[in-house]
């Protein structure tokens, strides 16, 4: 059946037709594992019911409803119990996987089965995505609402789909990165990343180190106003994520990248006085004083408040570039690190650098640079992420068309965002816990331009952590892509339109 898509799917690369035109089920990104389609469709109509059934299909039905609602015009009331034309329906013993779902279209209703929430807030998706691109308006679009009779099963490959923003060196709102977060879950991604303190400023609150925010909150790159979460703000954010089943991440970058903070408070500087606030685009570094009377207790404070507005299991340390530091202080620091994260109930994450130290697991090395470390990261007991910048960086330049980006890993097309294998030779596919495509801001001062780092190339990614290996290759991807374009454009991300894909206009499809 997937073969037969695949051809119809083939076909509408010819000029003058329309991408539906032979297509029983609209492309999907990510891939699912299983898409068997039929003949005819299921409409939504005035009388359609969500009906919400098992603990927490009730949220998933209500969120789907609220983004259904705009664009059709429908009241789709939420119900619980078994009847309705839309069934959502979690079943503990399903025998699913956790994060699993099946979904069966037919000509008289849909119906969704997960043995989680999060299964079932996929199967969800998917099914958004079998609905007109239209269905991602925000204001009532006059489209028939024909769901195409379609039997998917589910799964992803990978637990860990993220995406990390720098928030550091410029600062996005919590609007704007609730933004991204629906943009994540409509991919099925799942854990986002956020890098809140860097050298050029520092983003999140400690009530014990007031001056943290406001200093080190009041700058940025450019010379910007900067910003800054308050815990509050955070802790919403948070639960705006989680309802999604995104989980943020926390990153805090010691002991390199420490300027925001030196700026913030003399007793953490050698000097005795603040250092200056740096706000230039280059990456410097500045290193933690790990000498200091006060730095490890310092440390230690803001990791027991961060930790406390974490439900999540993974906090980030950094890790990264930790220049001016010798060895032995830097084992040192990253092994006081992850005790002090232990002591918190957490697990620790960091850049791949931390694969160097003698850690005992559990762990977590994000691979960027150095596949040698993420290699001894493994040996050591620890997990991968999968993030090379040669793949994975969301700031490099797209193309040699692009005015504004990092070069030193690039360009990274869509195609090299997509086309490679997370799992490096010789490590066991256990060993990697997942994909993590990162943002990197030093360039990116805009939504606008936000968007047009991140995706296509966040979609590639997604798919690659989520869909099987073995039933993906570029050329069914870009035939899908060009279609995903349509609804990007309807969610109204100002994507990258790589020239190497055909993109499906929205104003050309129903
Ligand atoms: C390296 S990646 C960095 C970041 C920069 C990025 C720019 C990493 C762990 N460190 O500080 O923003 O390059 O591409």
């Amino acid at each position: 059946m997937r073969a037969l898509a695949l051809l119809a799917l083939a076909a509408c690369n010819e000029p003058g037709k329309g991408p539906r035109d032979d297509l029983e089920v609209p492309p999907l990104v990510p891939l699912p594992v299983v898409v068997e389609d039929g003949v005819g469709s299921y409409t939504l109509g005035g009388d359609t019911v969500l009906a919400a059934s098992g603990e927490g299909a009730e949220e998933v039905a209500t969120l789907l409803a609220e983004a259904l609602r705009p664009a059709t015009g429908l009241p789709l009331p939420v119900e619980s119990g078994d009847a309705g034309g839309v069934v959502l329906r979690i079943e503990p013993g399903s025998g699913l996987p956790a994060e699993a779902y099946v979904l069966d279209v037919e000509a008289d209703g849909v119906t969704i089965v997960a043995k989680d929430a999060a299964g079932l807030f996929y199967g969800a998706q998917t099914l958004r995505q079998l609905l007109s691109p239209w269905s991602y308006a925000d204001t009532e679009q006059d489209v028939a609402w024909a769901i195409p009779v379609v039997h998917v099963e589910d799964a992803p490959r990978f637990a860990w789909r993220g995406f990390m923003l720098d928030v550091a060196r410029h600062f996005f709102t919590v609007d704007e990165v609730e933004r991204q977060v629906d943009l994540m879950a409509a991919h099925k991604l799942n854990r986002l990343h956020l890098h809140l303190t860097d050298d050029q400023g520092w983003r999140i609150e400690i009530t014990s180190w007031p001056d943290l925010t406001a200093i080190g909150g009041a700058t940025e790159v450019d010379g910007g106003a900067g910003g800054f979460y308050t815990q509050a703000e955070y802790a919403a954010l948070v639960a705006y994520a989680a309802a999604r089943h995104v989980t943020v991440v926390p990153e805090i970058d010691f002991p390199g990248h420490a300027n925001a903070a030196l700026a913030s408070y003399a007793e953490l500087n050698e000097s005795g006085e603040r250092a200056d606030a740096y706000t230039g685009p280059g990456v410097i570094s500045t290193p933690l004083w790990l000498d200091g009377p006060a730095t490890y207790g310092f440390v230690a404070d803001v990791w027991s408040e961060v930790a406390a507005l974490t439900p999540g299991e993974w906090l980030h340390v950094g890790g990264d570039e930790a220049v001016g530091i010798d060895d032995e202080a830097y084992e040192d620091f990253v092994l006081f690190l992850q005790e002090t994260v232990a002591a918190e109930g957490k697990t620790m994450l960091g850049w791949d650098e931390i694969g160097g130290v003698p850690l005992e697991p559990p762990f977590a090395a994000q691979h960027w640079y150095d596949e040698r470390r993420a290699r001894s990261a493994v040996e050591l007991g620890g997990q991968l992420i999968a993030s090379p910048a040669e793949h994975a960086y969301l700031d490099m330049v797209h193309d040699s068309r692009a005015e504004f980006g990092q070069t030193w890993a690039g360009p990274v097309n869509v195609e090299a965002a997509y086309a490679w294998e997370p799992v490096p030779s010789g490590v066991d596919e256990d060993d990697v816990l997942g994909v993590e495509g990162a943002l990197w801001t030093e360039y990116v001062d805009s939504v606008e331009r936000l968007d047009l780092m991140a995706w296509p190339r966040l979609a590639a990614l997604a798919e690659l952590s989520w869909s099987p290996d073995d039933q993906t290759t570029w050329p069914t991807f870009e035939d899908r892509l060009e279609w995903h374009g349509a609804r990007l454009e309807v969610m109204g991300v100002g994507y990258y339109r790589s020239p190497e894909v055909h993109w499906v206009r929205a104003e050309s499809v129903e």
